[in-house]
C-alpha cells in the first residue's frame, strides 16, 4: 500500500512554469520547480490580530524570559533578506526580498543560557518547529515584517514571520509568537508529523518515513499570490 509520503517521494517535480536559465540551475534543489508566484500553505485559520497586544515571547533556556511588543522589534536594527526559498511540496521562489530583524541582531537583547543548542519556534495556529541555534546564526535568518517592501498580508504570517532561507520552508514559521531555547532537541508539528528534522533541500531531505497527508502537486492548487 501507498502512503501519500510515498507518492510525494516517488513523484515527479511538476512541469516548469518557466524555462530556468542554466546559469540559475545550481540554485533549485533537487525536484524542485521554479515559480513567480507566492504559494500561500498552512494549517488551519488566519490569525487575527491586535498589535497592541500583540507580543512574541522569548523562553526556556535563557537567563530572563523577555516579552516584546510590536513597537519593541519595530526599533530594532531593521535588515534586508533576499533569499530563494523552497517548499517541500515542490515549488521554489527566488529572490525573495524580506525585511526585519535579524535573528542574530535580536540575539543581541537576549541571554541565551550557554546549554541552549535547539529553538522551537512556536506559531499560531497550534504551529511549532524546531531548529538547531547554529543554523539560527546564520547571517540570513530574518524575523521578517515585510515581503516586497509591503508589510506581510495576513496569509503570508501578518505581522510576524521567520524567515530560514536554507532550510525548507516550513521551517520559515508564520504568525510567530514565541521562541523557546532548549537543551535537547524536540520535534515541531511537521516533524511529528514525518517530515524531516533537518530539511535541508539541497540534500532533499523531504520526509523521515513516516506518511503525509500531502499530495505532489498539492501547491499547483493551492491560492497565491
Ligand atoms: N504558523 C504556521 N507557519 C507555517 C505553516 C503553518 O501551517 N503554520 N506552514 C509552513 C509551510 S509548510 C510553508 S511551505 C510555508 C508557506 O509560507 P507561505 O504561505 O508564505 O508561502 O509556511 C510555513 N509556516
Ligand atoms: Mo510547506
Amino acid at each position: 500500500m501507498h502512503g501519500k509520503a510515498d507518492r510525494l517521494k516517488g513523484a515527479k517535480a511538476p512541469k516548469n512554469q518557466q524555462p530556468i536559465d542554466s546559469s540559475l540551475q545550481h540554485r533549485l534543489p533537487p525536484g524542485q520547480s521554479l515559480t513567480e508566484k507566492f504559494p500561500i500553505l498552512h494549517e488551519g485559520e488566519v490569525p487575527a490580530y491586535d498589535l497592541a497586544t500583540w507580543n512574541l515571547r522569548v523562553f526556556g533556556e535563557v537567563e530572563e524570559e523577555r516579552t516584546f511588543t510590536y513597537d519593541e522589534l519595530k526599533n530594532m536594527q531593521q535588515s534586508r533578506v533576499v533569499c530563494d526559498i523552497h517548499c517541500v511540496t515542490r515549488w521554489s521562489k527566488f529572490d525573495a526580498p524580506w525585511d526585519g530583524v535579524l535573528f542574530t541582531d535580536f540575539l543581541k537583547e537576549i541571554k541565551v543560557n550557554p546549554e541552549a543548542k535547539y529553538v522551537m519556534i512556536h506559531a499560531d495556529p497550534d504551529y511549532d518547529t524546531n531548529i538547531p541555534l547554529e543554523d539560527l546564526m546564520r547571517e540570513d535568518i530574518l524575523l521578517a515584517f515585510d515581503f516586497d517592501s509591503k508589510p506581510l498580508t495576513l496569509k503570508h504570517g501578518w505581522p510576524l514571520r521567520l524567515v530560514v532561507p536554507h532550510l525548507y520552508f516550513w521551517k520559515s514559521a508564520k504568525w510567530i509568537r514565541g521562541i523557546e531555547f532548549m537543551k535537547e532537541d524536540r520535534e515541531g508539528f511537521w516533524e511529528r508529523n514525518g517530515f524531516h528534522n533537518t530539511a535541508d533541500p539541497f540534500l532533499e531531505q523531504r520526509f523521515s518515513g513516516e506518511s503525509i497527508p500531502i499530495p505532489e502537486d498539492e501547491w499547483t492548487r493551492k491560492e497565491f499570490d
